[in-house]
């Protein structure tokens, strides 16, 4: 399952943010250093199930609505110079190893920073992150730079040892070769010669490993008590190239928890909700949710679903597709609709889907057919989002 991490400074909401989206206990207070111990919870991303368009009967969607599991990480609240351990920020920077891309959670309300401007936050989370890598990467460098050193090149376009040598150390930090590759293909440095790398170099590249391996959007929290002022100044930043995504954690706490109750009817990432229970509801509760519904009509949701589907489907680039194995159906052996979703990044082919679904299954791999057009398709065809695949193997 793909890892994100929910991340920033203390008292930002973080575990607010994963509550709601994971509907699992965890604490939340208004004072820092709440969560010490990293929370691990199944969350989902909503994408429209082919069974509207099919016109068939899936028992694996709500009414169109699919979600498709990811985990979510809520990492405990970081500080500057949490790399050198301040705050016990290099245990708790070792929480954003297994994730493939981080939610920067800041106050928007600028009630967390003391300045209270939100915008100043920004930068920090990247530069930790950067020096963390770094850390990492310096810590082996001697011995590993002159390994590298040492050891020929297999051929002149090969995976040079640098790059077999970096990709081993950073396989704990969830970085991978081609990332690597891309890395240093960014940068001018001599791969040949890695123990001329000067110390700017190795931060630099780290700092490259980090915009490539942990890819970052930012959620901009607290909007239902923020100022305006706050808010503009964090559009700002998206004139930097940066996503920021209004949210309200507690306002989606609030609508999850009612629909749990059956007091209203509300799905994550939907800009409005239904009340269902009217004569349950206090009039301080039908208050709380009126309120809520304007917010709604402003930002157009809570943006807790719509986080996580950018970070998913933007910032890593996947794609949804569903294998069967009636194509003509669209169900398993059983009979169940569209029974699985799998999330794959954009640019996999039938046969990595195979693989996907089991060993056996990519290593025996015939041919898959694409169940929308009865089309067979070779192990290389390039799969597109919504696919509906049938793989045909001899296991
Ligand atoms: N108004 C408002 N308050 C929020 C929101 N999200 C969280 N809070 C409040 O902010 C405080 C901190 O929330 P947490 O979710 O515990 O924050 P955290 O980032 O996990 O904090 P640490 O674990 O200490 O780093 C709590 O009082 C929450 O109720 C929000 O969207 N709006
Ligand atoms: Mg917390």
């Amino acid at each position: 399952m793909i890892s994100i991490a929910l991340a920033g400074k203390p008292n930002v909401g973080k575990s607010s943010f994963f509550k709601a989206a994971t509907l699992i206990d965890v604490e939340i207070a208004s004072y820092p250093f709440t969560t010490i111990d990293a929370n691990h919870g199944m969350s989902h991303v909503r994408t429209k199930c082919p069974c509207k368009e099919l016109k068939v009967n899936c028992k694996n969607c709500i009414d169109g609505d699919r979600f498709v599991p990811v985990e979510l990480i809520d990492v405990a609240g970081l500080v500057p110079d949490a790399h050198k351990g301040k705050g016990l920020g290099n245990e708790f920077l070792d929480n954003l190893r297994q994730a493939k891309a981080i939610i920067h959670i800041i106050d928007a309300s600028g009630g967390t920073d003391a300045e209270g401007n939100p915008a100043d936050d920004v930068q920090f989370l990247e530069r930790e992150i950067t020096m963390w890598l770094h850390g990492i990467i310096k810590r082996h460098w001697t011995r590993l730079s002159r390994k590298a050193h040492l050891k020929p090149r297999l051929q002149a376009s090969s995976r040079g040892p640098i790059e077999q040598v970096l990709a081993e150390l950073l396989a704990g930090v969830g970085t991978d070769e081609t990332q690597i590759k891309i890395a240093l293909h960014n940068m001018t440095l001599d791969v040949d010669k890695p123990t001329n790398w000067s110390d700017e170099d190795l931060m630099k590249f780290a700092d490259e490993i980090r915009k490539i391996s942990k890819p970052m959007i930012i959620a901009a929290n607290k909007i239902d008590i923020a100022p305006d002022e706050c808010i503009q100044q964090l559009r700002s930043l998206e004139k930097e190239g940066r996503t920021i995504i209004q949210t309200s954690a507690v306002a989606e706490l609030a609508l999850r928890m009612a629909d749990k109750k059956g007091l209203i009817a509300y799905l994550p990432g939907d800009s409005d909700f239904q009340i269902k229970a009217v004569d349950e509801l206090s009039g301080a509760q039908r208050e709380g949710l009126e309120r809520i519904r304007t917010l709604l009509k402003i930002y157009g949701g809570t943006g807790i679903q719509l986080c996580i589907n950018k970070a998913v489907f933007e910032l890593l680039d996947h794609i949804v597709v569903y294998p069967v194995e009636d194509e003509n159906k669209f169900t398993d052996k059983n009979g169940n609709v569209l029974p699985d979703a799998f999330l794959m990044k954009r640019g996999g082919t039938a046969h990595d889907l195979a693989y996907m679904i089991h060993t056996d299954l990519g290593a025996g791999f015939l041919y898959a057919v694409d169940a929308r057009t009865k089309c067979r398709v070779a192990e290389k065809h390039v799969l597109e989002d919504g696919d509906i695949i049938k793989i045909v193997s001899t296991k």
